[in-house]
């Protein structure tokens, strides 16, 4: 039987090519609202894992938390019964996808701190190319402020040091790899690509795309960002030396998860569609 998918052979592919797509429209107001309500209480009841990725000498704030979606409600909610899974496994192109984790970035009025361009698989727990991330801004966000993605960088072949990643943290990833490129300081050389983007617009990019951004906002303009991360069928358990963020190598051993696994469990649950 052929699986149905929201999504066009042509979106499809331009996500396996381009390692980045736009899906205009894809997440309802209410789903949103909820969230919005979620985020609030995310910020009054941060988990353990929060952390200010950076403060500016006005006091200006990028909070971020992850993994929050065990304990608001709201978050739970809408990874569990939104469509939002079945939009990660028709990008995926596949009839199974598992939830990594939540984040959320949440930028005050005029911050302008921009995350560092950077890869997102080198820092995680696990190893794989089927990947994806849906990063959902939950408010109208400016192209110039939005996250930006080099295209098609999810297919070069170097490996990358990750360097130097939100307040004074230095990200020694990988030190026999190569030096990551300077990507701002030669911006014209790559093709970089970003989007206005409006609640319920999402931004689906692979975990090894380069990305960053997402900042520079005007004065009178905050970013609330929710993001989910979901694994398709090649992702396996990969506990890497050095730099794990978020690191679930502890929570992974303690499920009983092992190196070179799918992960499961009730902590990562799997939707089959
Ligand atoms: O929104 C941001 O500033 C950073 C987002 C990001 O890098 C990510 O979700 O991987």
């Amino acid at each position: 039987m052929t699986r149905s998918s929201t999504l066009s052979p042509e979106q499809v592919s331009k996500f396996d090519s381009d390692g980045v797509i736009l899906l205009r429209n894809s997440v309802s107001a209410p789903w949103i609202d909820l969230l919005a309500r979620g985020l609030e209480r995310n910020i009054t009841t941060p988990t353990p894992r929060h952390r200010i990725w950076n403060r500016d000498a006005q006091g200006r704030t990028c909070f971020y938390d992850s993994q929050a979606w065990q304990v608001i409600p709201e978050y739970r909610q809408f990874i569990e019964n939104s469509p939002i899974a079945k939009t990660a496994a028709d990008v995926l192109d596949t009839n199974q996808v598992n939830f990594f984790f939540d984040a959320v970035f949440v930028r005050t009025p005029g911050m302008q701190f921009r995350t560092p361009f950077h890869q997102d698989e080198p820092y995680w727990s696990v190893k794989g190319f089927d990947t994806c991330s849906i990063w959902m801004p939950l408010v109208a966000v400016e192209k110039k402020s939005a996250l930006e993605f080099v295209r098609g960088s999810h297919r070069w072949p170097q490996q990358f040091q990750q360097v130097d990643f939100g307040d004074g943290r230095k990200d020694a990833i990988g030190e026999t790899y190569e030096p990551f490129p300077d990507i701002e300081g030669n911006r014209d050389h790559y093709d970089i690509v970003s989007w206005d983007m409006e609640p319920g617009d999402c931004a689906v990019f692979n975990a090894r795309i380069i990305h960053g951004g997402s900042g520079n906002l005007a004065g009178d303009r905050e970013l609330k960002v929710f993001n989910t991360q979901w694994l398709g069928d090649d992702v396996r358990v990969c506990f890497r030396p050095e730099g794990m963020d978020p690191d679930h190598s502890g929570l992974m051993q303690g499920l009983g998860l092992k190196p070179g696994q799918r992960i499961g469990t009730d902590t990562y649950p799997r939707f089959e569609f």
